[in-house]
Order: structure tokens, then C-alpha cells, then sequence
């Protein structure tokens, strides 16, 4: 569509000025019609930077830069106006500097190409939990992905008439083509990169990248990084959630939502096909939930997203039959292997490399190299509507009531397999100390321990204290209904380094627990950190496993948590203003592993 399609004023001095400074050749409005994705993906098509995949109706294969794959923290910026609004957690540079900055990137940085302009929903259009957003961007790639992850298009603009509000997201590939400069399959400016917040302004500059979350801006700037802030401000949560449906045999349904760091777990926890007879799973999202108290004083979550940007290796029939589905047709691929016939492979596909494999980086694939086919952080891009166990719920607008929260990581010894907080607040204190070994989801070194809590330190928009003092406020609200709080660890490893629990669709037993619990049926044992299923409370029934195994998955070995102590001290200690409720819940919970 034509730029004189927008009659919302402020939105259109908004381009006509991002215009002038990133000089691009055309601007186009994009209407989110399955002819325009037609028209754009020809394009990628006859430039190289997309291939079809003739075993997938309506999918493509992409490879990205190999210095562009994954999440740049270190190059993340939150520029509230001052350093402790940002606090110790974030990255913070001077707003004003960092426009100054910045305006020196962007300047010309869409020359010789066209500026796409993306209307999009977070959450159902027009919905009482739902924002809009409009992404400027120069990348095709991002336009077609965006159309997978967001309610995308001109019932975007419609919904926001002449005078709504709108999160004003820009984004550039960083690399213009000035004359006699050719185009790349993956432009990018890989040095370069800026993923920068404006949480004051409701804005995000994203320059160099054009992967995933750093440059889909709907998914965790727009709606973890600056919702998180927005949610603040008007008393309600932004979360790294997945959220599910579970129902118990005799037809009882209840929601769960649940925190994992990136790449932990929740896309499989979401889609899980449980192993116990006449229990089902449905999926409500799988990456985010922007969640707020309803007149029944229950908890109600949506999903804000469209779509599943989801880790593909490891992704089989065997570990998640529901995505592998999902993501048969309409689905965008990135930095996967691919085979000659059309197809896609990756580690952990559940069978052998076939013949003639091309890896992401375009080579002919040695399984003696050493080196993996697919990248560790290659996605699949797929609509959400096309997980054959959606949940009948997952559009409406006003959400799902949550029953329980869970929180996750991966560790390797220490934290059990579930354990059940006392409160809200010794929720939110479960929430606090999550800690996690990292992954291939961001840049830098996998398995290091870090601390991660609500899975949230990448993407909280503003001071991690104040963030946990709104967690503590909104549980102190009248009149509501508290979730029950949980925490998980599926990674627990053997001295072998086995992991000693089977995950995956055996999660199931875990979350019967949990759902028995909320009916008030389950029992519990007390311990030093919280509630452990009693014995015999977890449903074991079918599964292969040893009693040793099962023993170490269900104590909590003191001495070990005791070592955790001291570093959570010192991360609680890195906040001025950190909430003296959750400090005496620590000193609470370390005289408790003394005694
Ligand atoms: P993001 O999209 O980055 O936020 O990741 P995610 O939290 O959705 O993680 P995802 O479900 O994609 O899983 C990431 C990796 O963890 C995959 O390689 C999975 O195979 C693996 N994984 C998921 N669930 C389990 C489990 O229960 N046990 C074990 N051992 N591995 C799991
Ligand atoms: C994550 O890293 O948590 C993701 C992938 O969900 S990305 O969208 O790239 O942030
Ligand atoms: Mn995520």
C-alpha cells in the first residue's frame, strides 16, 4: 500500500522522519495479504536469500551471516532516562547520547532499498490486553516472519484509527546499497549491532542485525523489554511464559503458565504430548504471556504472539510430534541444514543425515568435521493456528485463568525436580533466584551458571528490584485469587552426566501434581526450600526408572543449596533498592537448611 494510506497523523510525521534520516528509495505499507508474503518471498527467491522447500507447501529455507545468529546481550541497551531506572542488570547508555549514536548508523542506512512499514497486534486486534506496534524495517526477511509472529496488516491500522497509540519500533539491516555495492543473501552490519530501548518514549532502535529477537521487534523488545515497563506503569505482568491447557481424565481443565530461560524448555512443555492415559495438553503460547488480574479476581493470561519462533534442533516425532506438525507447511526456516530433494535436518531430528546434506553455513556436510549441520540456535518460524493442539482458548481476547506459575532452568545438581512455594511472596522469591546454565539462544558461552530470574534478566525493561517490588504489589492486591508457584528443573544430571530425568512428554507426571495439587488432592511433604510431592504423591506408573534416580530427583541436599546462598546474597546485594521482604525470605530459607 501506498504511504498515503495512513491518515493517523503522528504516525506519519513518525515515518516521514525516520524517512529523511534512513534515505530509503521507496517506502511501502505493508497489508499483511497472503498476495503481498507472495510477492516479497518471489523476491528472496530470485535473490538468493531464500530457497524453497519443495517437501513443504509454502515454507523457505534462509541462512543467515555467520556472525548474525542468535541474541546479542551485550550489545542490548535499555535507555531509560536515568542509569538506576535500568538498574544493574542492563546495559544503560545516556538516551540523548545514544540517539546521537545512533542517528549516525541510521543516517542513509536504507539507501537502495525500500522501507517496509509493519502494522502489527500484540495479542488479538483491538483486544483489552492487546498493543500495537509499527516496525519500519528494510528487510524483506523480517516483513515475512513478522507476518508468521504478529497479527500483521491494515486491520492493524483500521484498529488504530486516526489518533491510537502505538510503539514506534525501527529497525536496519545496516547495510544500504550504495552504488556498486551488490546485495548479500543476509545483509547485515555484523560489527555494528544496537538493540536499543527508549522504555520513556515507547520506542526501539535495532541497527546491524537481522535475526530473530534482534530484529522481529514484536517478540522481546517490544513484548517483554518495553511491555514489561508498560505493565509496570499500569499494574500488570509481561513474562518470558509459555502458557498450557492441561485436562485430567475426568475432563477438569486448567492453565498453567510457566518461565524458562531461552532454549529451556518451554515450546516442548507447551506442545507436550503427555505419557499419562487420559490426560491432554493444549497449547496457548509458548514464549510470552502478558497477564493481568479479571473481575473474578483470577489471574488471566494471553498470548501476545501469532506465531512459534522455536529452537529446532532437538525437535523430532519422538521429543515434540506437535511442532514437527506444526511446522509441516507456511513455515520459514533458518539456519538449518537442508536436504538436495527440498527438505530440512538438523541434530536431533530423530533419523540419519541423508546424502548430500548442505549444512547452514552453504557447505557439503562431514559428520567427521565435528561440526554440527545446523546451527545450535537455527528456528523455525510457524503460525501458531497450525499446532494441531491449540487450545480453543488461545484468541480470546480477554485470556486464559492461570491456575499455577512455574519457573525453570537448567541445572545440573541442586534443584529437584519440582518444589512448591509456601505464598506468593516465597513465589516471587522462587522467581527471583531461578539460575540457569546458558545456551546457544544468545551469544557468547553455553552452560556457564548464571542468574536468570524469571527467566527475565534479558529482557526486563527496567530495574530488576522494582521489577520484583511490582511482582510482591500485585500479589498484595484484595479480592484475588493466587496462583499456586512452582519450580522445575528438568536437567538434573547423573555423576555420569546423564540427565536422571526422562523430560519431555513424562513432564506430564509432574504437571498431574501440580493440577492435583490446585484440586487440593495432592500431597506434600514440607521441606527446608518448600513442598516436595510425598511418597507416592508423583504419578510414576509405566515409567522406567530407578529408585535411586527417583531419590536424587526428590531431596534436597542442604549442603548444595547452602553453596548457592552466598551468590544469590551478592545478587540480591547488586540492587539499591532491593525488596527487604525477599532478603529475609533468603535468611528465612538459610536458617531453614541449617536446622
Ligand atoms: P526459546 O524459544 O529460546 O525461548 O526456548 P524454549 O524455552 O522454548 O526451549 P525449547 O522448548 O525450544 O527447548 C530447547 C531445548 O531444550 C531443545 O533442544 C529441547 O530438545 C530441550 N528440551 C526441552 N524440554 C526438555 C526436557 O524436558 N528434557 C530435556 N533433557 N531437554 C529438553
Ligand atoms: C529467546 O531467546 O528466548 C527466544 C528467541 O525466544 S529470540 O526471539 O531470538 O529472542
Ligand atoms: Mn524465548
Amino acid at each position: 500500500m501506498h504511504l498515503d494510506s495512513i491518515n493517523h497523523p503522528k504516525l506519519r510525521t513518525w515515518i516521514d522522519e525516520m524517512v529523511q534520516m534512513c534515505m530509503p528509495d521507496d517506502v511501502y505499507v505493508c497489508d499483511g495479504s497472503q498476495e503481498e508474503a507472495n510477492r516479497l518471498s518471489e523476491r528472496l527467491l530470485r535473490s538468493g536469500s531464500f530457497k524453497k522447500l519443495e517437501k513443504r507447501p509454502g515454507s523457505f529455507y534462509a541462512f543467515s551471516d555467520p556472525g548474525d545468529v542468535a541474541r546479542v546481550e551485550n550489545n542490548t541497551y535499555i535507555c531509560s532516562r536515568f542509569r538506576e531506572e535500568a538498574g544493574p542488570t542492563n546495559n544503560w547508555a545516556d538516551p540523548q547520547e545514544m540517539k546521537g549514536e545512533l542517528m549516525q548508523r541510521f543516517f542513509g542506512s536504507m539507501r537502495g532499498r525500500t522501507m517496509y512499514v509493519i502494522p502489527f497486534s500484540m495479542g488479538p486486534i483491538g483486544g483489552p490486553l492487546s498493543h500495537i506496534g509499527i516496525e519500519l524495517t528494510d528487510s524483506i526477511y523480517v516483513v515475512l516472519n513478522m507476518r508468521i509472529m504478529t497479527r500483521m496488516g491494515s486491520k492493524v491500522l483500521e484498529a488504530l484509527g486516526r489518533d491510537g497509540t502505538f510503539v514506534k519500533c525501527l529497525h536496519s539491516v545496516g547495510y544500504p546499497l550504495t552504488p556498486g555495492r551488490h546485495d548479500k543473501p543476509w545483509p547485515c552490519d555484523a560489527n555494528n549491532k544496537y538493540i536499543v530501548h527508549f522504555p520513556e518514549e515507547r520506542a526501539i532502535w535495532s541497527y546491524g542485525s537481522g535475526y530473530g529477537g534482534n530484529a522481529l521487534l514484536g517478540k522481546k523488545c517490544f513484548a517483554l523489554r518495553i511491555a514489561s515497563v508498560m505493565a509496570r506503569d499500569q499494574g500488570w505482568l509481561a513474562e518470558h511464559m509459555l502458557i498450557l491447557g492441561i485436562t485430567n481424565p475426568e475432563g477438569k481443565k486448567r492453565y498453567i503458565a510457566a518461565a524458562f530461560p531461552s532454549a529451556c524448555g518451554k515450546t516442548n512443555l507447551a506442545m507436550l504430548v503427555p505419557t499419562l492415559p487420559g490426560w491432554k495438553v493444549e497449547t496457548v503460547g509458548d514464549d510470552i504471556a502478558w497477564m493481568r488480574w479479571g473481575e473474578d479476581g483470577q489471574l488471566y493470561a494471553i498470548n501476545p504472539e501469532y506465531g512459534y519462533f522455536g529452537v529446532a534442533p532437538g525437535t523430532s516425532m519422538q521429543s515434540n510430534p506437535n511442532a514437527m506438525k506444526t511446522i509441516e507447511k507456511n513455515t520459514i526456516f533458518t539456519n538449518v541444514a537442508r536436504t538436495p530433494d527440498g527438505d530440512v535436518w538438523w541434530e536431533g531430528i530423530g533419523y540419519d543425515p541423508p546424502e548430500g546434506l548442505i549444512t547452514w553455513l552453504q557447505e557439503p556436510y562431514d559428520p567427521k568435521s565435528g561440526k554440527p549441520a545446523a546451527h545450535p540456535n537455527a528456528r523455525f518460524t510457524a503460525p501458531a493456528k497450525q499446532c494441531p493442539v491449540i487450545d480453543p482458548a488461545w484468541e480470546d481476547p480477554n485470556g486464559v485463568p492461570i491456575s499455577a506459575i512455574l519457573f525453570g532452568g537448567r541445572r545440573a545438581g541442586t534443584v529437584p525436580l519440582v518444589h512448591e512455594a509456601m505464598d506468593w511472596s516465597h513465589g516471587v522469591f522462587m522467581g527471583a533466584i531461578v539460575s540457569s546454565e546458558t545456551t546457544a539462544a544468545a551469544s557468547g558461552a553455553v552452560g556457564q551458571l548464571r542468574r536468570d530470574p524469571f527467566a527475565m534478566l534479558p529482557f526486563c525493561g527496567y530495574n530488576m528490584a522494582d521489577y520484583f517490588h511490582h511482582w510482591l504489589r500485585m500479589g498484595e492486591r484484595t479480592g484475588v485469587k493466587h496462583p499456586k508457584f512452582y519450580y522445575v528443573n528438568w536437567f538434573r544430571k547423573n555423576k555420569e552426566g546423564k540427565f536422571l530425568w526422562p523430560g519431555y512428554g513424562e513432564n506430564s507426571r509432574v504437571l498431574k501434581w501440580i493440577f492435583e495439587r490446585c484440586e487440593g488432592i495432592g500431597k506434600a511433604q514440607e521441606s527446608a526450600i518448600g513442598n516436595l510431592p510425598a511418597p507416592g504423591a508423583l504419578d510414576l506408573t509405566g515409567l522406567k526408572i530407578s529408585e535411586e534416580a527417583m531419590k536424587e530427583l526428590l531431596t534436597v541436599n542442604a549442603e548444595e543449596w547452602l553453596a548457592d546462598i552466598p551468590g544469590i546474597r551478592v545478587f540480591f546485594n547488586s540492587f539499591d533498592d532491593f525488596p527487604e521482604q525477599l532478603m529475609e525470605r533468603l535468611d528465612w530459607l538459610e536458617k531453614r537448611l541449617k536446622t
